[in-house]
């Protein structure tokens, strides 16, 4: 298996931002109900697929020293990469996460005129019933387009591109880097998909082999068994490690190294990880308040707190305490899923 290796390679650097709690705690007596994608009608699809592309066109507000950051999707995406190793198999990686998608959807509403909510993507669906490759998620009018496309175009960064739907022709700066796949690069590239993460070819054919996408890492079953631990901690490091790694996996191109935010189904990815963390909350109480790990990964030294702030660079003013991104129904957040068993 693939799973975590795409993810480990490395960058790291300081952050930097004041400490204001970004809002007042309010009561949410009236959560805003985040719908997965085939639950959406044609017309709120569209709108979300259009707002999509049009962060993907506005100009930057962030990093204004960084040249290989070019648009307002740039500003999200390079904060990714760079905290790569912050953020990823740490304590903080659901919670930083929820800050992240909650931000991004309020970027689309204030700067792309989106009326709407996150949607969320249930993979679970394409695994169990073994669908992955002819998914309506890939459907080039109401979906986010299909697999990438041997172009014949030898241009590094050019010979396999995603070439329908609302992203087709798209082109990045930003990742994949080389010779390491997370190297910040300021070389265009055109946003890519390779099903299966490229795992191989038919020798009889030459074509690439798709198979089932790796279906047994993302179904009910592997759900339910993350739905099971017990404390923060497994729970987390498994719904990372399996499902959440593959899926970033199998989709690959653009979606495989920590420049993923590239890919649009990445946010609608990491709301469906979050809908698996909110569902093991189930706003209980202690649950609400389990937090635990650590803060590096390799010596596993700095144990995590729910106090912790989470970096931010310049992507917000002020850095998000780990306690106020617990509970989806309370402090600046106000939001929960349409489905919510499994
Ligand atoms: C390959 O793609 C690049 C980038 O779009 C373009 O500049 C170049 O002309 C293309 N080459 C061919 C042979 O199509
Ligand atoms: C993408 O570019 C190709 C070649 O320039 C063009 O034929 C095609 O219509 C474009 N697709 C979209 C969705 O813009
Ligand atoms: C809340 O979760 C804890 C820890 O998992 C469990 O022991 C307790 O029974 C749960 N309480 C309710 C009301 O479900
Ligand atoms: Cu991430």
């Amino acid at each position: 298996m693939l799973s975590r290796s795409l993810l480990l390679a490395l960058t790291a650097s300081a952050a930097t931002a004041n400490v204001i709690p970004r809002q007042d705690a309010t009561t949410c007596t009236s959560p805003v109900v985040r719908k997965e994608w085939r639950e959406l009608s044609t017309a709120e699809k569209t709108d979300y697929l259009k707002a999509a592309v049009c962060v993907r066109n506005l100009p930057k507000q962030k990093y204004a020293e960084v040249d290989a950051v070019k648009t307002r999707m740039d500003d999200l995406t390079y904060t990714h990469l760079t905290l790569n190793q912050q953020i990823h198999f740490v304590a903080n990686f659901l919670p930083w996460h929820r800050w992240y998608v909650q931000l991004h959807e309020d970027m689309l509403r204030d700067e792309c005129g989106y009326t709407g909510r996150q949607p969320y993507w249930d993979w679970s669906i394409e695994s169990d019933t073994n669908t992955m490759p002819v998914s309506p998620i890939w459907d080039a009018e109401t979906g986010f387009g299909g697999n990438g496309v041997l172009t014949g175009n030898q241009t590094r960064g050019f010979s396999r591109c995603v070439m329908d739907g609302p992203f087709a022709n798209t082109t990045y700066t930003l990742g994949p880097g080389w010779p390491n796949i997370n190297d910040v690069v300021n070389e265009e590239h055109c946003f890519a998909r390779e099903w299966n993460g490229g795992l191989g070819r038919d020798p009889a054919t030459g074509e690439q082999i798709i198979d089932d996408m790796q279906a047994a890492a993302y179904s009910t079953t592997v759900m339910r068994t993350i739905h099971n631990f017990n404390n923060y901690y497994r729970m987390s490091e498994m719904l990372e490690g399996l499902p959440h790694a593959q899926v970033h996996s199998i989709i690959h191109g653009d979606m495989g190294p920590a420049t993923s935010p590239n890919e649009p189904l990445f946010m609608l990815h990491h709301a469906n990880v979050d809908r698996a963390w909110a569902r093991w909350q189930g706003r209980n109480e202690t649950r609400l308040a389990d937090y635990s790990g650590f803060n590096d990964r390799v010596t596993l030294s700095i144990r995590a707190s729910i106090d912790d702030e989470m970096p931010v660079l310049e992507l917000a003013d002020t850095k998000p305490v780990v306690r106020d991104y617990m509970d989806t129904m309370a402090g600046p957040l106000c939001y929960t899923y349409s489905k919510m068993t499994l």
